[in-house]
């Protein structure tokens, strides 16, 4: 998993689903005898915010969730052969399920993963996967993250790049299965992710999924063990570009930054205004 925000244990974890989908995975995670890692990642702050993700050598900002291509590629430079990624917003729903054909797909596949549906039938969805450490994959993560690209803002970011690879690319890059996720049908099912229009679901669900089994927030221990705060953007950046930003990089990533703080300076000014009214 990976995330700009922070992992509680507290009752603020009731409110922060990251914090609660943390909770449900490393469970999930640790039962099954799987390593599990939380990357927060750093991206430089200025005094009104963060500045957003920037690919140097494209000279374009990525949405937040590119950055999974960084988290997929560090462990695989750790030295797993195989990376499971899931979203913040995805859960491991049944424990209980099985997942052994899943990881026996990694042997002839690249990757592996559950199809977009209902949006799309035939593409994946990259709020979950899983991939095996070779060249060609590393490759593909760099390449991405590199070369413009016209969703490195709109939607649906690095999960349209890589259904574009997947499809002028051979078989043994991707197997996709064809189970729920996007909603629940099924108290077997292996996934439960809930999308970016249902975001308010997303506490409720995973609150209950908590309570049902008598569970609560992520535990001190958990956090501690598996929550990393080494996977710095900016270097990540330079480690794929091999290009220093320039002034005007900064320029324009300071700019950048600075509007989205007008944005939010001016809807909470709004918010405040309106009860007047
Ligand atoms: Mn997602």
């Amino acid at each position: 998993m990976g995330d700009t925000r922070p992992v509680y244990t507290d009752e603020r974890a009731w409110s922060s689903y990251p914090s609660l989908a943390f909770a449900i995975n490393e469970r999930f995670a640790r039962q099954n005898g799987w390593d599990f890692r939380y990357e927060q990642y750093e991206i430089a702050q200025m005094p009104w915010g963060p500045l957003d993700a920037y690919s140097t050598k494209s000279k374009q900002h990525r949405a937040p969730t590119w950055i999974k291509l960084m988290a997929v590629d560090h462990a695989f430079e750790m030295g797993y052969n195989t990376v499971v990624w899931i979203d913040t917003d995805c859960i491991f729903y049944n424990h209980e399920a099985d997942w052994s054909d899943v990881l026996n797909f990694l042997l002839t596949k690249n990757f592996v993963g559950w199809v977009d549906k209902p949006f799309n039938d035939h593409s994946l969805c990259a709020g979950f996967f899983a991939v095996r450490n070779r060249p060609e994959v590393r490759n593909l993560l760099q390449d991405l993250w590199v070369n413009p690209s016209k969703f490195h803002w709109k939607q649906f970011h690095e999960q349209a790049e890589l259904n574009n690879f997947f499809q002028r690319s051979g078989p043994e890059w991707l197997e996709l299965i064809d189970e729920p996720m996007f909603s629940l049908e099924s108290k077997t099912q292996r996934l439960l992710h809930i999308a970016s229009f249902d975001s308010l679901l997303r506490v409720p669900m995973f609150t209950e999924w908590l309570t049902a089994r008598s569970l609560g927030p992520p535990s001190e221990e958990a956090v501690l063990a598996s929550v990393f705060q080494t996977l710095k953007v900016d270097d990540y950046d330079y480690k794929w570009s091999g290009i220093q930003p320039g002034s005007l990089d900064r320029a324009r990533r300071v700019v950048r930054s600075l509007r989205s703080f007008g944005r939010r300076t001016a809807k909470n000014i709004y918010r405040w205004i309106r009860p007047l009214r």
